[in-house]
């Protein structure tokens, strides 16, 4: 018999993955409350931002509260559950460069065009992860490839496209480094996603990892990536305020 480090929600202590989901619950609704209070400090402009930023941290709390219950009672993966989260998130994360890039001269089709991508990065994680009942390495391949077209799309923007372009022709020095700091999230913690994927049923990995492991990675990818857009956000209003303060 396990352990059970708290009975009530089943969390075996030696299960990471069960915990990483419990604490990625808390630590997204505490990051909730924070963007949602701050967003009183900041000025006007940045308001919309930091609503954004507590809506992705809110919507993933939720998300990771049932995910858990799912988790913990199954011991299988919450597919469904994981990619509905992503499906509402993602392209919020999208609406963040573009509210943020919109004094510079961003149209809504720049942001339709990320929206897109990321739609397309992640109904084809969904096919190669979902309806892969068999374990086929083909089909896991296949579909990451092409969810890998809609990130690489999405990564090309932010560091050479017109993401990239937009900011360099923002006046705000406060953006500039803001945009360049979401770059590396999409760059270096967006990566952790694949590697999570790989581990599925059929996945490159799959022979070294074990398939729940795959929730280790998205789980830790989601609180520094969700988190830390919020938190740049953030950053952003309030280097911008004191700039405002100096002058
Ligand atoms: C808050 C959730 C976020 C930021 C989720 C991001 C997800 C990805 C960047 C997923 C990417 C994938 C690939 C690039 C290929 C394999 C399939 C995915 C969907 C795991």
């Amino acid at each position: 018999m396990k352990t059970i480090l708290l009975d009530i929600v089943k969390i075996p202590v030696d299960d990471p993955v069960a915990f990483t989901f419990f604490t990625g619950y808390m630590a997204m609704l505490a990051a909730s409350v924070f963007f949602f209070f701050e967003r009183g400090q900041v000025d006007g402009k940045w308001k919309t931002s930091m609503l954004v930023s507590g809506l992705i941290t809110g919507i993933a709390a939720v998300h990771y509260y049932y995910m858990r219950d799912y988790y913990t009672t199954t011991n299988e993966t919450p597919v469904a559950l994981r990619y509905i989260d992503w499906t509402l998130t993602v392209p919020l994360m999208c609406l963040e460069f573009y509210l943020l890039l919109k004094p510079a001269g961003a149209k809504a089709g720049f942001m339709w065009k990320l929206i897109a991508a990321s739609v397309l990065m992640l109904v084809a994680g969904y096919i190669g992860e979902g309806f892969n009942p068999t374990g086929d390495t083909g089909h896991n391949v296949m579909w990451g490839v092409i969810s890998t077209l809609g990130y690489v799309y999405i990564l090309y923007s932010a560091w050479f496209g017109e993401a990239k372009q937009l900011a360099a022709s923002s006046n705000n020095p406060a953006v500039k480094k803001g945009i360049q700091a979401l770059a590396w999230f999409v760059l270096v913690g967006w990566a952790i996603y694949p590697i999570g994927y790989m581990a599925a049923p059929g996945g490159w990995l799959s022979g070294v990892l074990e398939p729940n492991s795959l929730n280790l990675f998205y789980n830790i990818a989601d609180a520094i990536n969700k988190i830390g857009f919020g938190l740049v956000v953030y950053g952003i209003a309030v280097a911008d305020k004191k700039s405002y303060a100096a002058a």
